[in-house]
């Protein structure tokens, strides 16, 4: 392991919103969050094409965040938005329940018209970034095609089919990752999780956001395999989401919707849980899985709480030698 803990390594898994805070406390916490210091590898199943135009919720949930123009509020989104572009769409017959910015939508026009190119998404993703000043290394997990289907009560549907057009209502009776099985990891996906001083897998959606990296062959099987610390931070807080529909969706699967059901799904692949201080009385059963605990504040406020919990982690694998 490459360990020089002045600049650590950091690599993290992550899906939308908790995904894009974490990594914006890493690049504020981290000495020198270039993009040796800090990779993050980001959820593609949520992908969808809207109005002719390839859209990456998640990737551009991380890139905005980092960039710090995203919509703090929303979460998703950039600030200072206008629709006139979607009300247009709407005047002319297209379906627009998924909201798309007029500057949102410049970013996928650009991607749309680069991967007609023939350009991969990875190279594509880091072009974006880094023309919106960002300087951690994005990575798209796949540049192959992925996408996650959702069973619902009513039939299978597309993942924003689900979770913006249903609002995330159904109950989720299974998940589908089509095309994980012949998707090969990004350029960059397994080197960043093999070199990391410190692997997080972020506080995203264990099923809607992390089981789809996983499901790229290698990447489950690079994080079993790092010299890394690897970390886990709970979604759920206090037997309740942090945000989104994670504890429907745990609920709906047959998991306990807590801390320790979290724990439960990640035994076995992370060496630490990191859970909120409300949920200290279950430190003793996430240990009794073979997991050592962290418990700290997990619910990332503004940028600082976001740098503190980084720091928080940081500090936690420079105690064991990471
Ligand atoms: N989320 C919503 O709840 N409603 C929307 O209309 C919506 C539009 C949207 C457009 C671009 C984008 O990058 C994200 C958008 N999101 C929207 C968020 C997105 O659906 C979810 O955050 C993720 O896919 C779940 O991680």
């Amino acid at each position: 392991m490459s360990t020089s803990l002045d600049t650590p390594r950091v690599t993290l898994l992550a899906g939308g919103v908790g995904g894009a805070r974490l990594a914006h406390g890493f690049a504020r916490a981290l000495p020198d969050a270039g993009a040796r210091a800090l990779s993050v590898v980001v959820n593609v199943g949520d992908d969808t094409e809207r109005h002719g135009l390839t859209v990456s919720p998640d990737l551009d949930t991380v890139m905005y965040t980092l960039a710090e123009v995203n919509d703090e509020h929303r979460g998703w989104g950039l600030q200072g938005e206008t629709y006139a572009t979607l009300e247009q769409l709407a005047r002319l017959g297209e379906d627009t329940w998924f909201t798309l910015g007029d500057k949102d939508l410049a970013t996928h026009v650009v991607r749309t018209a680069r991967l007609r190119e023939g350009r991969r998404l990875s190279a594509v993703t880091a072009d974006l970034a880094a023309a919106l000043g960002v300087r951690a290394r994005l990575l798209p997990v796949t540049d192959d095609r992925l996408r996650t289907l959702v069973d619902t009560p009513s039939g299978r549907v597309a993942f924003q089919e689900y979770f913006v057009r249903r609002r995330h209502a159904d109950a989720v009776l299974g998940l589908t990752f089509d095309g994980a099985e012949s998707a090969r990891p990004a350029p960059g996906v397994l080197e960043a999780v093999r070199d990391a001083d410190l692997l997080v897998v972020a506080p995203s959606n264990p099923f809607l956001s992390i089981e789809p990296l996983l499901a790229v062959p290698g990447v489950r099987e690079a994080v079993g395999a790092t010299a890394a610390r690897r970390v886990a931070v709970s979604p759920i807080v206090g037997g309740q989401a942090i945000k989104g529909p994670a504890a429907q969706v745990l609920e709906s699967l047959g998991h306990e919707v807590s801390a320790l059901g979290v724990a439960r799904l990640y035994a076995g692949l992370v060496d630490v849980m990191c859970i909120d201080d409300a949920d200290a009385h279950l430190a003793g059963p996430i240990r009794d899985l073979g997991m050592d605990v962290v418990v700290t504040a997990t619910i990332m406020g503004g940028a600082e709480g976001r740098a503190r919990l980084a720091r928080e982690l940081l500090a936690d694998a420079g105690r064991t030698g990471a």
